[in-house]
């Protein structure tokens, strides 16, 4: 490239002008350049004003330079100014003075140009290629499920209403049933769609609208499905190790792939684990964000499975087991101290199904052409869902889910 006239186009990230010649750092997808404008007459660079995110065409030479950091600089022929950036700025992007998150997430498109946010999508990116990579090369179907559909899937609570023509839809909490319909056919699908749940607390770990990335096979059991997820998880982290190097560098992290068959620990365990360690819950109760790190302490392992939940904790679709159905066939996954992942073994057996719904409050009346798919041949099956922010989260070391979505939705966001 030394040496040829090449057009380079991208954002001034800065512009020093020294009136006989001005350095401007240009940058695009692939990086920075120092641009060299000598404004000594000998072209008609000299009225040349440039603010910040200015948007730049370039026309010129890349030559070898002593004092350039990168040992190369760009002496141009010519120079169009595309558009204009409106100055100031609404936040410094390359600055030592920290935005605050709230006044980044408002200015969300000039965000995605700061270092550390591209790194967190560029990363989010990896995880997504290669989970699709990964579940296709195995014979996986893609399917698309329905966003607003007529009943809940995770229960009656934390749904949003929405008037369809005469009737009441609700926006779907999860793509579960339809999964679940697309598994008894095709065996072995997965999807990547949005959801929506609508809790109402602000936590650094919820968001109102999620990703989720879910499995769901058939001829299955919970064992069947969580071997999948571990090696899917590995698989995903060691291709961000692989392809991401410089944006893990850039975040300051450094990624463990964990060692495989992950340890699996009973619920009852757990609880078990954290009375023992003084903490106050009884059986039959959910974890506290700050209990599963705490247990996350006390397991020792990065990654690990908590597994046979209370039927109480789990949605009406969760197996029980036989000889105890106050005890269903789910998981959780626990990474860094955040559960990422839950699935389940299914309720394929009508009647038990119709029996979960009513233990649970809800009116099978309402589930009719769901319950009636498994009436014609429908053989066991399993899935999960992993949460792709809370996945993004982990794997860079974000504190907070809102810098993992590209334009989150909380109790007190809806725009941009
Ligand atoms: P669950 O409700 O546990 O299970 O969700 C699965 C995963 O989705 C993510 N997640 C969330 N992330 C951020 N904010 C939220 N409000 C939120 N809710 C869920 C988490 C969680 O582990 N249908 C079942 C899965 C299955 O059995 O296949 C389900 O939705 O990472």
């Amino acid at each position: 490239m030394v040496g040829e006239t090449v057009t380079l186009a991208g954002w001034v990230t800065r512009a020093r002008d020294l009136r006989k010649i001005m350095f401007i750092v240009l940058r695009d997808s692939s990086g920075d350049i120092q641009v060299t404008v000598k404004k000594d007459g000998s072209n008609d660079f000299a009225d040349l004003d440039l603010g910040r995110e200015d948007v730049l065409k370039v026309t010129g030479k890349v030559v070898e330079s002593k004092v350039a950091q990168a040992g190369v600089e760009f002496i141009p022929d010519s120079i169009e100014v595309m558009n204009r950036a409106q100055q100031p700025l609404p936040f410094d992007l390359f600055g030592p003075v920290k935005a605050e998150l709230d006044t980044r997430l408002n200015y969300r498109f000039m965000d995605f140009r700061r270092p550390r946010t591209n790194a967190i999508f560029r990363v989010q990116n990896v995880l997504l290629t290669s989970f699709r990579g990964f579940l296709s090369d195995r014979g996986y179907l893609e399917f698309q499920p329905p966003c607003v559909i007529a009943s809940a899937s995770e229960g009656g609570a934390d749904l949003f209403r929405l008037p369809y023509f005469e009737k009441e839809a609700f926006l779907a909490q999860s793509p579960q049933l339809y999964k679940q319909m697309c598994a008894i056919s095709f065996e072995k699908v997965y999807t990547i769609t949005p959801i929506w749940r609508a809790e109402k607390f602000n936590t650094p770990t919820h968001l109102n609208e999620v990703r989720q990335m879910d499995i769901e096979q058939a001829f299955a059991d919970d064992e069947t499905v969580m071997k999948v997820l571990e090696e899917i998880l590995v698989y995903m982290l060691i291709e961000v190790k692989e392809k991401c190097p410089g944006e893990l560098e850039l975040l300051g992290r450094e990624i463990t792939v964990p060692e495989l068959p992950l340890r699996r620990i009973t619920y009852t365990e757990a609880v078990e684990m954290l009375q023992g360690a003084g903490e106050e819950m009884a059986w039959g109760d959910d974890f506290s964000k700050p209990q599963e790190r705490r247990l996350t302490d006390l397991v020792g392992d990065e990654a690990f499975f908590m597994k046979d939940w209370p039927s109480v904790q789990k949605a009406f679709y969760a197996m029980p087991y036989p000889e105890n159905p106050e005890v269903v066939h789910a998981f959780d996954l626990l990474y860094s101290g955040v559960e990422i992942s839950s699935g389940t073994m299914r309720v394929h057996i009508p009647e038990l199904l119709r029996q979960q719904l009513r233990k649970k409050g809800l009116n099978p009346d309402n589930f009719t052409h769901y319950i009636e798919s498994f009436s014609y041949g429908a053989p066991p099956h399993a899935g999960w869902s992993i949460g792709l922010e809370r996945l993004t989260m982990t794997v860079t070391g974000m504190n907070n889910i809102r810098e993992c979505c590209m334009f989150p939705r909380d109790r007190d966001r809806l725009v941009p």
